[in-house]
């Protein structure tokens, strides 16, 4: 008894040394064989274990178990130092060109059409605008009844939309964002309203069935279209350069009265670029507000229009197609 005691003794004193001594984790699987290994040194003592007399056994066998969880802890204590410390070598050993040209990062860009809804922002806002949003899921008296357009309204198939389970729709345009705003913001107001839109109809190089629009509204007591007229040539001019040259032309929809289309010059043709007109009173009602007290006008510019036109863009659908050679133009 007093033997193995005293072997048990020597071999946990003898295995922390050499453990210590390891130079790698090679080395150190050795010595953890010699001990703890198949025929290691304890594991022999364990084995010998069952031919002892009973006392002994639950002695030594307590001790000599012992003695195995803590050579199992010290083993991995050791492996783990010995990992890290041939990490580190490796890294000082990695050879470092400092004369190599540094990797350059790859810093990305304003989609056009995020530039343009910044810009037209900016020159709104410089005129006095306040710039408001509205939910893109929309119910339909927002986007529809409110805005004068009924339910069996011929209108209704111009801006036909995807209509939603839950009850809700796309909304079609910006323009229930008038209604919005108006129910719970007393005139005089000045609004714009940039945000996505949606249409169920079939696209081409100036249609896509989702696009971005901005609304404007401008409410007083006495504005007119002469009003109207100035702020949308003025936008124009500012957003293009003097030279824009845009005209109105007679037009329908059923929130306004009169209504026109803006279109803008474009080589020896025109380009519609908005729709706009004196807010008709029955949406002025519905908002809340009294048409004797009140009145004024909206427009809804297409925002992809104005980047198809500013950075000459012959398809609207290359905005969305996500091809890198043509959006890293920008
Ligand atoms: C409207 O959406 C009206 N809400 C505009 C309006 C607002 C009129 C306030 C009066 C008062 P319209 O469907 O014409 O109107 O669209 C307005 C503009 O959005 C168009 O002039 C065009 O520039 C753009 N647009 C319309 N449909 C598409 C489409 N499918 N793809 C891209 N741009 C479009």
């Amino acid at each position: 008894m007093v033997k193995t005691k005293i072997s048990l003794k020597s071999l946990k004193i003898k295995a922390g040394k050499e453990m210590l001594q390891a130079k790698d984790l090679k080395e150190l699987d050795v010595i953890f064989k010699q001990y703890l290994g198949d025929n290691g040194e304890l594991t022999l003592i364990l084995r010998s274990l069952k031919d002892m007399p009973k006392v002994k056994k639950a002695k030594i066998g307590k001790e000599a178990n012992e003695l195995k969880n803590f050579l199992n802890i010290k083993f991995s204590e050791a492996a783990a130092a010995l990992k890290e410390k041939a990490q580190k070598e490796a890294e000082l050993k990695e050879w470092f060109d400092i004369t190599a040209p540094g990797k350059k990062a790859v810093v990305g860009h304003l989609h056009p059409l995020t530039l343009v809804r910044r810009k037209v922002e900016d020159i709104f806002e410089s005129m006095g605008f306040s710039i408001i949003e509205g939910p893109e899921m929309e119910t339909e008296w927002y986007n529809f009844d409110a805005l004068n357009i009924p339910k069996d309204h011929p209108a209704r198939d111009l801006w036909d939309t995807f209509y939603l389970k839950n009850g809700f729709l796309l909304r079609t345009h910006t323009s229930p964002v008038q209604i919005r705003y108006m129910e719970k913001n007393q005139p005089p107001l000045r609004i714009i309203a940039p945000g996505r839109v949606f249409r169920h109809e079939a696209t081409d190089s100036s249609h896509e069935m989702n696009f971005y629009q901005v609304e404007g509204l401008m409410i007083g007591k006495d504005i007119s279209v002469a009003n109207a007229k100035a702020i949308i040539q003025e936008f124009f001019q500012k957003f293009f350069g003097k030279s824009a040259e845009i005209r109105l032309r007679p037009s329908y929809f059923p929130f306004v009265e009169p209504g026109f289309e803006v279109d803008m010059k474009r080589g020896s043709g025109w380009m519609e670029m908005a729709g706009a007109g004196m807010v008709h009173p029955n949406v002025l009602k519905n908002a809340g507000l009294n048409p004797k007290e009140w009145q004024g006008f909206a427009f809804g510019v297409g925002m992809d229009r104005l980047a198809m036109m500013k950075y000459k863009i012959d398809d609207i659908r290359l905005f969305y197609g996500g091809d890198l050679r043509f959006l890293q133009q920008f």
